[in-house]
């Protein structure tokens, strides 16, 4: 669904092709049932625009209008959204002037139907660039990352730095200095709140590694830092960072990054099963021999993650995804969100406890938009997945009343619409598989349909 569908640019990142070079972006949040989304809405090559916010009420069912964040004003490149209950907040930059970056936010307390002012939750060095905000929401209580180029002993490089709210951001702690460099990701578990993750990235001549910090007393003290990579990120573009995302629950915690030790640039991960204390060695998740980037992952409480990043197929960018069912452990094969010759990107994910959130945008149109949906992966537009009882010719595949009827042999799996593996093995020829009625998801023959199965 095509939800920004306006004659402006509108993305994710407000940067000139859509493509996300400091960290992956965040632009979607869930909480009950209300789905909130933000982005950029500005002319192509301007920094010059608005944020737009848009709402859906039933789990991404319909949508409200665009309404208005902020602008036009002089934005900066990123923003991020949060939700706790009903509870909202949208953090973004916004270029002071003279190249000097703020952070400024806005909350809303009535699940995305009125907004608070503008704040601003930094007040010292300001005049500095303040950049990359990162916020976790757990009731009142906000965490805060960013990263901030605040001179220290005179010299001014870009620090990750922490404070926090007990008050939704009426009073805050101190700016507490983390570690040297940039592009933080604040991560709490939900099963855990006292336990906070910070996800960073160093990049500079001597050092381009995707780096760790946690705290196990809710933001009071940190870990040293972590060297994850452990590896220098090769290039020396911004399109050569070691951009990522982390996602917490349970105590399983799922790290990504991009380097190109496997030969091209690829998602790497590297898994925690104990709150971050202990990781896993790195896997090579995407595998492709195109340039992969900008992995989002998330975990939902059955124990299945999806992970989904840009990758340069075919010369454009897709969208693409897979799914584990073992909390990250082992991985579905890749699958398409997009096949197009557009640029698809800057993809970020929510999960409600039923249903997958999926932002990103394209610039099919020619002037950039930002798309929805809650498919599982694999999907694509329902236009040419949907096949439905009765239908002739579908690539192996019959629908009848009570079953699927396989026409060829292979493998198979059937997710239901929430994007959970209900049924999964080798069809043979002939072979009926038993459905309940409903909508469900089937990927056979290396393709993805959406199948109603009649009563
Ligand atoms: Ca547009
Ligand atoms: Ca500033
Ligand atoms: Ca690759
Ligand atoms: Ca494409």
């Amino acid at each position: 669904m095509n939800l920004s569908d306006d004659p402006g640019a509108d993305r994710p990142y407000l940067d000139t092709w859509n493509h996300p070079t400091e960290r992956s972006t965040k632009n979607i949040a869930v909480c009950n049932g209300k789905v909130h989304v933000a982005w950029f809405n500005s002319d192509l090559w301007s920094h010059y625009g608005r944020i737009y916010y848009r709402r859906s009420l039933d789990g991404g069912a319909t949508w409200e209008p665009k309404v208005t964040i902020t602008g036009p004003r002089d934005l900066w490149r990123e923003l991020w959204v949060a939700c706790t209950g009903d509870t909202v907040m949208i953090i973004y930059e916004v270029d002071a002037g003279g190249g000097n970056v703020d952070i400024k936010y806005r909350v809303s307390e009535d699940g995305g139907a009125t907004w608070g002012p503008e704040q601003s939750p930094i007040t010292s060095s300001t005049s500095y660039n303040q950049e990359a905000p990162s916020v976790a929401l757990d009731g009142p209580n906000v965490h805060l990352a960013w990263a901030d180029n605040r001179p220290i002993f005179l010299i001014s490089l870009y620090n990750i730095y922490y404070k926090r709210s007990g008050n939704l951001g009426s009073s805050w702690t101190s700016d507490a200095l983390q570690d040297l460099s940039d592009s933080p990701i604040i991560v709490q578990d939900p099963s855990n709140p006292n336990i906070l993750h910070l996800w960073f990235m160093t990049y500079n001549t001597s050092e381009r590694r995707a780096k760790y910090r946690r705290s196990t007393n809710g933001g009071s003290s940190w870990s040293s830092t972590v060297d994850m990579s452990g590896y220098n990120a090769g290039g020396t573009t911004p399109y050569d960072r070691p951009i990522g995302s982390m996602d917490a629950l349970s105590n399983v915690v799922l790290y990504t990054w991009v380097d190109e030790r496997y030969g091209n640039k690829e998602v790497i991960l590297r898994r925690s099963t104990d709150g971050g204390a202990t990781w896993s060695s790195p896997t090579n998740l995407s595998g492709t021999p195109t340039k992969s980037w900008a992995p989002f992952v998330k975990e939902a409480p059955t124990g299945e993650a999806r992970v989904y990043w840009m990758d340069s197929l075919d010369g454009d960018w897709e969208v693409v995804c897979k799914v584990s069912t073992d909390w990250g452990a082992t991985w579905s094969p890749m699958q398409r969100l997009t096949d197009n010759s557009a640029h698809d990107g800057a993809v970020s994910v929510a999960y409600d406890g039923t249903y997958w959130h999926v932002i990103w945008s394209s610039d099919s149109t020619g002037n950039y938009e930002v798309y929805y949906t809650k498919d599982p992966c694999p999907t694509g537009g329902d236009e040419d997945l949907g096949v439905s009882e009765g239908d002739s010719g579908v690539k192996g595949v019959e629908i009848g009343r009570g079953y699927l009827l396989f026409r060829e042999s292979g493998p198979y799996k059937v997710f239901s619409t929430d994007g959970r593996v209900v049924a999964s093995g080798r069809a043979e020829k002939g072979y009926r598989l038993r459905l309940r009625p409903g909508v469900w998801f089937v990927l056979f023959g290396g393709r993805t349909y959406r199948v109603v199965v009649g009563r």
